[in-house]
């Protein structure tokens, strides 16, 4: 391993700014490799006796020092490729640099670099010091203003934050336009974006009666594709004024989509840059899956305006106060708009088959981290997943009015600020009169909560007594762990079905607080409880439900979410014994319940496409050690084949039954192509009624992406002959349309093949593959990582080896892409101990490599310490 890599940083060595500033003035001469920043900034002492300024800086070349109008000399300051460092300074002063970029070659996509010919920025985290010398940390804020020069024929719109306030020809034909932004703000918020675009314009009332402009920024000819992300920006605003009561504050709000973008999206105040999956969408070529997700991007930028711009981080350790908060945000927003259910069912996944795998491996961290090496590793879904997790449990503790008081109370004192999220649990703490001070710990201690139940009934005493422990296993990030307060939300069911109204409610939330704890209840008969309804807590749950409590409780269940968790209980307790070679067969249980489930008309379609879907291979990794994933595999399909040959005639009824009609985007038609897909690919998957023959025939039939990519799926686990015809007409159809194309890419790369390999070589030669742009490489290697696990986990070490031949290849290109796609690479603790070896033998050769990025360096240097 390279030692020359930087160090970690911690959160106890917080120190406030000695300097901080008023106004920065940029201007920017956009000149292709050489193009020029001036940056003009008022700073002031700080902290008294400080004399020392240290900015940050690091690709580019500094040309000129001037303090308050005095060019300095090269002894006058110190430089490295990191740093320029000043001292000996006045209590007051302005000082301007001037340095020359290249966004031409910055592959890295950080700070300004061009996509598909348009100049954008990305600055979070620490990207502005690529773009010009500055304290590049978040509790540093100041007063932009953005003069940007550039050919106009060239590029039509010259955006910055803020407001434009003016524009002018210069002499040499060029023009200047120029931005002010009047709310304070740290660097990590700038943006500048330069290029030719169509524009969608729209408006937005305000509810204090205020018209603010809305501007969305497409690559021309894709206008037709930007309107479902406009309704989505205006139901976004309005929901936020209902719900939260905070309103927009600039006159104008603009977003741009780009093709090269390392993430979804970026908050920049008022002008947010999006990755241009995150905004394009019509029929023919996105899935309501893309819409869905569409909506609650734009929504979770939208809404950072208030939690995370107006509020900010006080430093990097911080980043859940914001994300969080606003992932908790977002996800009420989709939640309210859609199904919560269905909605709720999703955001579980996302904890159980990434974040709890994250507290299990070498990168495991409490949601707000006490070290890091480099802070994109820690743009996580244990920062964000569960640190929204965490404010939906204050949430449920707090109430909805006590809630919002809360957040009232944090804006009024923290707007404009850099704070922490101490100051925002002493908000929710001061505006509801709880203590909240064991709560807290969640912010500290990392890994999964296990609570285990027990019950106990005394038919003497009438009383039901339940047991909870608690248990936090050591991770490799930290030893000790201490209880937590953790909310255990429960209903009570009698053994005929009816809820069961125990002294406190038929349903109840146990507040367990200590290592283990009673709660005794009056009850006159024996009664089944339904445990952790909605996932009221992050935690892994350990009670094994008899069948006969699963097959009453799931049809008397009024809850939809906990009726699809229960059925995923019957799943994975029979999933569990085949894996460990313990099943010796199904309990009729598992037919009769879904049979009756696909009879109730009045189920939501979605929920049942949901209930249909059987537990995934990362989810139920996480009940083993040292495990052979093929066993899971197989054991998933077994299941699969086992369902139809069960259940076969009615789920044919049913698919049948929602069989498309003419395409509409509303809630009910989502759900009918959800159940049609889901209940299509597991009958094709047995081939029952030979439906594999027919899906060429839905294919050229079907009128919107939604179904088509369910029938290619479905194609692509029954015929394989099949599955080739359709991708090659997919491919004549849609070659050259960058975003459709990532779908296909994709389903290429999940195919369950040993061809898979060439395959993935031919891939990289097709025209619409480009290792520069992050969505390809996902599409491709990402997707055959996270999704083709036979393959992915051969016995031979082939699917390794493939993925950390491109990360080889990517660390070059990308270092944040690379070590986003080396994630399951670095979580393979619970693999058997074959597979293991395989994996770290790539992740000692990554580590050897001349170059290696800081952002591998910290998870692979982890991964071979653990
Ligand atoms: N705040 C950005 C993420 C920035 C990631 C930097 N590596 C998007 C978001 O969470 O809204
Ligand atoms: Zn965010």
């Amino acid at each position: 391993m390279k030692t020359e890599h930087a160090s970690a940083q911690y959160l106890k060595d917080y120190k406030k700014p000695e300097f901080l500033v008023q106004n920065v003035v940029l201007t920017f001469y956009l000149d292709g490799e050489n193009t020029k920043v001036i940056n003009t900034t008022e700073y002031y002492r700080a902290e008294a006796g400080a004399n020392k300024l240290v900015l940050n800086g690091e690709h580019q070349q500094l040309e000129r020092v001037e303090l308050d109008g005095r060019q300095l000399t090269a002894s006058e300051y110190q430089i490295t490729n990191e740093t320029l460092t000043l001292t000996d300074l006045p209590e007051q002063f302005v000082l301007t640099t001037e340095s020359l970029i290249d966004p031409v070659n910055n592959t890295a996509l950080e700070g300004l670099y061009l996509s598909g010919g348009a100049y954008c920025t990305q600055c979070e985290a620490q990207g502005f010091r690529r773009i010009t010398y500055f304290q590049d940390r978040p509790d540093v804020l100041g007063a932009f203003t953005t003069h940007i020069i550039a050919d106009k024929s060239m590029y039509p719109h010259l955006l910055s934050n803020g407001n434009k306030v003016a524009e002018e020809t210069l002499p040499s034909g060029l023009t200047k336009v120029t931005w002010v932004d009047p709310f304070k703000k740290p660097c990590y918020l700038f943006a500048l974006v330069a290029g030719d675009f169509d524009v969608l314009q729209d408006s937005f009332n305000s509810r204090s009666g205020r018209n603010i402009q809305l501007e969305l920024f497409v690559d021309k000819g894709n206008l037709g594709r930007a309107e479902h992300a406009m309704a989505s920006l205006k139901a976004a605003m309005a929901w936020d004024e209902q719900r939260f009561s905070l309103e927009y504050d600039l006159d104008i709000y603009m977003i741009v989509a780009v093709d090269f973008f390392n993430m979804g999206a970026m908050e920049n105040k008022g002008l947010n840059v999006f990755n241009s999956k995150c905004v394009l969408a019509d029929r023919e070529s996105a899935t309501d899956a893309d819409y869905l997700s569409i909506e609650s991007i734009v929504g979770h930028e939208y809404f950072h305006n208030w939690t995370g711009n107006r509020v900010t981080c006080r430093d990097w350790f911080q980043l859940s106060l914001k994300e969080g908060l606003t992932v908790f945000r977002d996800q009420e927003f989709s939640m309210d708009l859609g199904s919560r259910a269905v909605n709720r069912i999703q955001q579980v996944r996302i904890m159980r088959e990434h974040q709890f795998a994250e507290d299990a491996s070498p990168m495991s961290h409490p949601i707000r981290p006490d070290a890091v090496i480099e802070m994109n590793n820690f743009y996580t879904v244990t920062v964000y997943d569960k640190g929204a997790e965490v404010i939906r449990m204050l949430h449920s503790i707090l109430g909805e009015d006590k809630f919002q008081q809360g957040m009232a109370l944090y804006f009024e004192r923290f707007d404009g600020q850099a704070v922490t999220c101490d100051d925002f649990v002493d908000a929710m703490q001061d505006a509801s009169g709880l203590d909240l001070s064991q709560f807290r710990l969640w912010y500290s201690q990392s890994g999964t909560p296990v609570v285990s139940v027990s019950s106990e009934y005394n038919q003497v005493a009438q009383t039901l007594t339940l047991t909870l422990q608690q248990m936090t296993h050591a991770t490799f990030d930290q030893v000790d762990k201490a209880p937590l307060h953790i909310p255990v939300k429960i209903a009570f069911y009698y053994q005929d079905g009816q809820p069961a109204e125990l002294t406190g409610g038929a349903e109840q939330v146990l507040n367990l607080t200590q290592a283990e704890q009673s709660f005794t209840f009056a009850c006159k008969q024996p009664v089944y409880f339904s445990l952790l309804r909605d996932f009221s807590a992050p935690v892994k749950l350990n009670y094994q439900y008899s069948d006969a409590e699963l097959s009453c409780l799931i049809p008397a269940e009024t809850s939809d979410y906990a009726k699809w968790e229960l059925m995923q209980n019957l799943y994975i307790k029979y999933l569990c014994q085949d894996v460990k070679g313990e099943l010796t067969e199904y309990p009729v249980e598992i037919a009769q319940v879904l049979r009756a489930l696909l009879a109730d008309e009045s189920l939501d379609k979605a929920l049942l496409a949901e209930i249909l879907t059987v537990p995934s291979f990362s989810s139920l990794l996480e009940y083993f050690e040292q495990v052979n994933p093929q066993k899971i595999i197989r054991a998933r399909q077994s299941l699969q084949v086992y369902l139809v040959d069960q259940i076969g005639d009615s789920l044919y009824r049913v698919w049948q039954q929602a069989t498309p009609t003419d395409y509409q985007y509303n809630a009910s038609e989502i759900a009918r192509r959800s159940l049609w897909g889901a209940s299509l690919k597991l009958l094709a998957m047995a081939n029952y009624a030979d439906i594999g023959e027919q899906l060429g025939e839905f294919y050229q039939g079907a009128d919107n992406m939604t179904d088509r990519l369910s029938i290619l799926q479905a194609a692509g686990v029954s015929d394989k002959n099949v599955f080739k015809q359709l991708m090659d007409d997919f491919d004549q159809s849609w070659r050259g349309d960058s975003l459709v194309m990532d779908k296909w890419f994709a389903l290429q790369a999940k195919q369950d093949t040993d061809e898979i390999f060439t395959n993935i070589e031919k891939l990289q030669s097709h025209p619409d593959f480009n290792w520069n742009n992050p969505n390809k490489v996902r599409a491709l290697f990402g997707q055959f990582a996270m999704f083709n696990h036979a393959q992915f986990h051969r016995s031979d070490g082939r699917g390794y080896q493939l993925v950390s031949r491109a990360i080889e290849k990517l660390n070059a290109i990308n270092p944040q892409v690379a070590a986003r796609m080396i994630t399951p690479l670095i979580q393979y603790h619970k693999l058997d101990l074959g597979r293991q070896t395989l994996i770290k033998s790539e992740l000692q050769r990554l580590s050897a490599l001349d170059g290696l990025s800081s952002d591998l360096y910290e998870k692979i240097s982890k991964s071979l310490a653990s």
